[in-house]
């Protein structure tokens, strides 16, 4: 394992100062940066949905647990400078990107602090570098006209953007894919398959295959079916590289898994279906590659930052 500094977070904001507890501290290797991310993210996840258990929270909330890995892998290969574009399950976007648990805790519980003044609550983010929107397909022609900026300052910034699988049934993803192919936009797309769209599975209403929907307008697609960091930074880090050197689209298709309800008391899946995926999800897989001291030092690292951020929040007016 080799050991390097932790690499320094893309930050698309000066307004946060993330905590290397959270994001990546000194001396970590590679191995425990993810984990670390990976935790984090997790946590704060957890920890929001016992403050909405608390009725605490501004609106609902929709936790990306058993995605994480998605987030920590990609954001590796973002740059100052490039664009993320989310959708209502975006807590895990943001922070992988900008590491601003404070910022996003505030935000979602209504405080002036907040990223967006806590007007924005859970879905609708709206920073320098990040935006997300709660309206499924709503945000994707944004993601392409940023790209489209990119394009004209003739720079190698790239505009991602994430969608669902839910999410393909909006005919608004095929018109932008359409004129992103024909104007060869940089925007770089990650739909993040969890096989579920709410309450319905991708089964009954998804035909065809979805690697297709993307190729047939000449979008050259990667597919990967996995929820190990190291195998999606992996897969990343070639399309990205290509996408930025040849300044041009990408898709990237994940096949993961929801671990949490849709957003909260929502969850129509099986029981069984849910349990196997727990002995597969990112935390279990890639803990296996660290060792327990240092798996449990990064766990009560993030704890203590996660704590000191959730008790600073809660003493806002
Ligand atoms: C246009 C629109 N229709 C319906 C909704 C309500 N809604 C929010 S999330 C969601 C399911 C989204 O599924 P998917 O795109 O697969 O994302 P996932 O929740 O699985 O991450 C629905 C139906 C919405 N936000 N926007
Ligand atoms: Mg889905």
């Amino acid at each position: 394992m080799t050991v390097e500094q932790a690499a320094p977070m893309a930050k698309p904001t000066d307004r946060v100062e993330p905590d290397s507890r959270l994001v990546g501290a000194p001396g970590d290797s590679r191995d425990c940066r993810f984990y670390r991310r990976l935790v984090f993210i997790r946590r704060f996840e957890q920890r929001l949905l016992d403050l909405f258990d608390e009725g605490i929270l501004n609106g609902t909330t929709h936790a990306c647990i058993g995605q994480e890995a998605n987030s920590v892998g990609i954001s590796d290969h973002i740059e100052d400078g490039d664009h993320i574009f989310s959708n209502h399950r975006c807590h895990g976007h943001y922070l992988a990107r900008t590491g601003d648990a404070f910022g996003l805790l505030a935000e979602i519980m209504g405080k002036g602090e907040g990223i967006c003044g806590g007007i924005g609550g859970s879905q609708h983010i709206c920073t320098d570098g990040f935006k997300a929107n709660g309206i499924q397909g709503g945000i994707i022609p944004a993601a392409a006209g940023i790209a489209m900026a990119e394009q004209l300052r003739d720079s190698d910034r790239l505009s991602f953007v994430f969608l669902g699988d839910g999410t393909l049934g909006e005919g608004l993803v095929y018109e932008t894919m359409n004129i992103t192919a024909l104007w060869r936009l940089p925007l770089f797309v990650i739909l993040e398959d969890n096989g579920w769209s709410q309450s319905t599975p991708v089964g009954v209403n998804l035909a065809g295959s979805m690697r297709a929907r993307f190729e047939t307008f000449g979008l050259p697609v990667r597919e990967v079916s996995t929820t190990d960091v190291l195998e999606i930074n992996r897969t990343a880090s070639e399309a990205i590289a290509t996408a930025r050197r040849k300044r041009a689209p990408r898709v990237l298709i994940i096949h993961t898994y929801r671990l949490c309800h849709h957003s909260k008391n929502d969850d129509a899946r099986p029981p069984q279906e849910v349990a196997a995926r727990w002995k597969i999800e990112p935390l279990v897989i890639h803990r296996a590659r660290l060792n327990a001291t240092d798996c449990t030092r990064i766990e009560q690292e993030v704890d203590d930052a996660l704590s000191a951020i959730v008790a600073k929040v809660r003493s806002l007016t």
